[in-house]
C-alpha cells in the first residue's frame, strides 16, 4: 500500500481537529500559525493567506508576509435572513476587508481577518446563528441547492433537504466551539467520536449539489454527489442521483481532470440523506489517502468504475436505487431581475459582479443591502452564481425595493456575456493564483461585449468563466468560454461547454493573454451572428461547425489530449 499523504497523519494527531490551534492563537508575535494549523483551521472554515500584492515590498524590507486569514460560512442553500445579513455585514466592516465575497458555492467568504480579530469575528458568526463548521477541509462542504424563485414551495423542500444533509453530515467533534468561542469541555464527558467520519475524516472534500430541472443554476454534474429533484404534480417525487463530478486538475499532469457525474439511479425523498451518508462513506473508505491529487469521489469512480461504486452504496443502504427517471435541463445560471412565484410573492435577482459586495463609485452594493436589510422582511439567498436573490416580496413592495435598488445604482442592465460571467477570487488573497481572476475578467468582457456588440449580440447569453488556476473554482470547463490562468496574463482558453451545463468544453487555445483571445473570438462571434440555427447556443454552434469537437472521452477530459485531437 502507498504511504499514507501528510495530511492524514495530521488529521489523526490533531485530537479531533484540535491540534496546536488554541496555542497557536495566542502567540502574538506572528499574524501566522504554523503549517500543520493551517491544514486543521480549513476544518474550521478558514484558510491562511496573505496579501500577495504586498508581497515583493515586504521581502524588501525584510517583514513578515501581510498575513490574514479567509473565512468561510457555512450557510446550506445561501439562505439568511435580514438580520443575519445585517450581523454579516457589521463583521465585514469590523473585522474583516469592508467586503462580503458571495461564491460559487451559495455562501460568503470575509477577506482579511487579521490574527486578533478571528476569534470576535467566529463569536460574531455564532452569535448570528451561522458557523464556519466544515466550510473548508476534508469533510462534507456547504451543501448548495436550486434557487427556483418561480417555484417557493419547491424552493423550500430543497432548501430543507440541503440544511437537514448538511446538518446530518457535520462533524460532531466540538473542537470549533472550544477554540474559536472558547467553550469549556465538559469534564467527564465520554470520549469524543465521529460517527460518521471516523478520526481522519475523508480523504479530500466532499461537495453535494441539488438541481430541480429544468434550470441546471447548481451545476449539479460538478459535484460528488448530486441530487436532481424530479418533480411530479408540483411535489419532489424524489432525486435522481450523481456521483464523481468535479472541476479541479494541475496543468501537465494527465492523471488530473476535470470530470461530470454520472447518474447512477432514483432514490424518494425519504431516502436521500442516507444515499448522501452512503454515497460519502464509500468515499471515506475507498477514496485515495495516499495522493491528495486523486483523492476526490471522480478517482474513485474512475478507479473502480460506476458500477462497482453504485452496488457498494446499494450494499451500504440495503436495498437497490430505482433506475433514474426522465429529466431535462434548459439551462446554467440565474434569470436577472424580477420573477413572480407561483404563490403570488416575488423575488428580485440581483447582480452582483464576480460575488463581490463592495460599494463603488455609482454603484452602493453593501450600503444598499445593508439599509434593505433594515427593512426587508423576506430572505436573501445567494445563487450559486455568485448573484444575490431578494426574496418574498409583496407586491405592494415592489416599488420601494426597484425604488431603493435603483437609488444605490443596483439595477444594472447587463448583457448576455456579463450576467453569464462568473471568475474566482484569484489574486491577491488566493495562495495558489497562477494568473488575475476577479480582477481581470471585468475588462475582458467589455472587450468581448464590444466585439459581440457588432454582430448584434449583446442580449445573447453566452456563458464565461475565468479561474486564476487550474482548480476551477468558478467551474469554467462547464462553461461555453472557459478562461484558465497558466501564468500573469497568460490563459488557456476553453470553447464548447453546454448552456445547460450538461457537457465539458475542452482545449482551443493554449497560452493566450485576454486581448489575443478577444481576437481569436471575434471572428467566432461574427460566424455565429451569421450562422447560427434558431436558438442555438454559441457552444452547440461551435461544436456543429466544428470550431471543436464535442467531449468524446465519456464524462471526463484531458487536456493534453484536447489540443492536439483538434488540429487532427
Ligand atoms: Fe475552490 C481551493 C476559492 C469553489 C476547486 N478555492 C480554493 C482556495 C481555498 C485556495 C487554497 O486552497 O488556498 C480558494 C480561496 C481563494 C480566496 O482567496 O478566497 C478557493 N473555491 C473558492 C471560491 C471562493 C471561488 C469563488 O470565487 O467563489 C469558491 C468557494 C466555494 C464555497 O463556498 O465552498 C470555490 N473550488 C470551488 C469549486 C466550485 C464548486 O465546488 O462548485 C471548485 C471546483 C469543483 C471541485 O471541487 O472539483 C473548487 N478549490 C478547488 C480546488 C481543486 C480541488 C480538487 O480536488 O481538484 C482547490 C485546491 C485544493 O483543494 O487543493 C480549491
Ligand atoms: Fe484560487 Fe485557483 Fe480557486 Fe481561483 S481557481 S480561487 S486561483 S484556487
Amino acid at each position: 500500500m502507498s504511504e499514507l499523504s501528510r495530511n492524514e497523519t495530521i488529521k489523526a494527531e490533531s485530537n479531533f481537529l484540535r491540534g496546536g490551534l488554541v496555542k497557536a492563537l495566542d502567540q502574538t508575535i506572528t499574524g501566522s500559525v504554523p503549517e500543520d494549523e493551517t491544514q486543521l483551521t480549513k476544518f474550521h472554515g478558514m484558510y491562511l493567506q496573505d496579501d500577495r500584492d504586498l508581497r515583493p515590498e515586504r521581502a524588501k524590507k525584510r517583514m513578515e508576509k501581510a498575513f490574514a486569514f479567509m473565512a468561510r460560512l457555512r450557510i446550506p442553500g445561501g439562505s439568511v435572513t435580514p438580520a443575519q445579513w445585517l450581523a454579516l455585514d457589521a463583521i465585514a466592516r469590523e473585522r474583516a476587508n469592508g467586503t462580503i465575497r458571495l461564491t460559487t458555492r451559495e455562501t460568503i467568504q470575509y477577506h482579511g481577518i487579521i490574527k486578533g480579530n478571528v476569534r470576535p469575528a467566529m463569536k460574531a458568526i455564532h452569535a448570528a446563528m451561522l458557523d464556519t463548521i466544515a466550510a473548508c477541509g476534508d469533510v462534507n462542504r456547504n451543501v448548495i441547492c436550486a434557487t427556483i424563485p418561480e417555484h417557493p414551495a419547491l424552493h423550500e423542500a430543497v432548501l430543507t433537504f440541503a440544511r437537514d444533509v448538511s446538518q446530518h453530515l457535520l462533524p460532531h467533534t466540538r473542537a470549533w466551539h472550544e477554540i474559536w468561542l472558547e467553550e469549556q469541555p465538559v469534564i467527564g464527558a465520554a470520549p469524543e467520536q465521529e460517527p460518521i467520519y471516523g478520526p481522519t475524516y475523508l480523504p479530500r472534500k466532499f461537495k453535494i449539489a441539488i438541481a430541480v430541472p429544468p434550470r441546471n443554476d447548481v451545476d449539479v454534474f460538478a459535484h460528488d454527489l448530486g441530487f436532481i429533484a424530479i418533480v411530479e404534480n408540483g411535489k419532489i417525487a424524489g432525486y435522481n442521483v450523481t456521483i464523481g463530478g468535479g472541476m479541479g486538475m494541475t496543468h501537465g499532469e494527465p492523471d488530473t481532470f476535470p470530470r461530470l457525474g454520472d447518474v447512477i439511479g432514483f432514490c424518494l425523498p425519504e431516502q436521500a440523506i442516507d444515499v448522501a451518508e452512503k454515497v460519502m462513506t464509500v468515499q471515506r473508505d475507498w477514496g485515495d489517502r495516499s495522493s491528495r491529487k486523486h483523492a476526490r469521489v471522480k478517482y474513485t469512480v474512475e478507479r473502480v468504475g460506476v458500477d462497482a461504486y453504485r452496488a457498494e452504496v446499494e450494499t451500504r443502504l440495503g436495498y437497490k436505487l430505482q433506475p433514474a427517471r426522465p429529466y431535462a435541463f434548459t439551462r446554467q445560471g440565474d434569470t436577472p431581475g424580477w420573477m413572480a412565484g407561483s404563490d403570488g410573492s416575488w423575488t428580485y435577482t440581483l447582480f452582483v459582479e464576480n460575488g463581490r459586495v463592495q460599494d463603488l463609485p455609482g454603484r452602493l452594493l453593501m450600503t444598499g443591502l445593508r439599509e434593505l436589510a433594515g427593512w426587508h422582511s423576506g430572505r436573501f439567498v445567494i445563487s450559486a452564481n455568485q448573484n444575490l436573490l431578494i426574496t418574498e416580496i409583496a407586491e405592494a413592495d415592489k416599488p420601494a425595493i426597484e425604488a431603493h435598488l435603483q437609488k444605490h445604482g443596483l439595477i444594472a442592465d447587463v448583457t448576455g456575456l456579463r450576467w453569464n460571467a462568473m471568475a474566482c477570487v484569484g489574486l491577491p488573497t488566493c495562495g495558489l493564483a497562477l494568473a488575475e481572476s476577479e480582477r481581470c475578467l471585468p475588462d475582458l468582457v467589455t472587450q468581448l461585449e464590444a466585439e459581440l456588440a457588432r454582430h448584434g449580440l449583446s442580449k445573447d447569453e453566452i456563458c464565461i468563466r475565468m479561474t486564476g488556476c487550474p482548480n476551477g473554482c468558478a467551474r469554467p470547463y462547464m462553461a461555453e468560454i472557459g478562461f484558465v490562468g497558466r501564468t500573469p496574463n497568460i490563459y488557456n482558453l476553453y470553447l464548447g461547454g453546454a448552456f445547460e451545463g450538461t457537457r465539458l468544453n475542452k482545449l482551443y487555445q493554449r497560452d493566450v493573454t485576454p486581448e489575443a483571445a478577444v481576437a481569436a473570438l471575434s471572428p467566432l462571434f461574427a460566424a455565429y451572428a451569421s450562422g447560427r440555427q434558431q436558438g442555438e447556443h454559441f457552444s452547440d454552434f461551435a461544436i456543429r461547425t466544428g470550431v471543436i469537437r464535442p467531449t468524446t472521452a465519456g464524462n471526463q477530459f484531458h487536456e493534453e489530449l484536447a489540443a492536439p485531437e483538434r488540429a487532427a
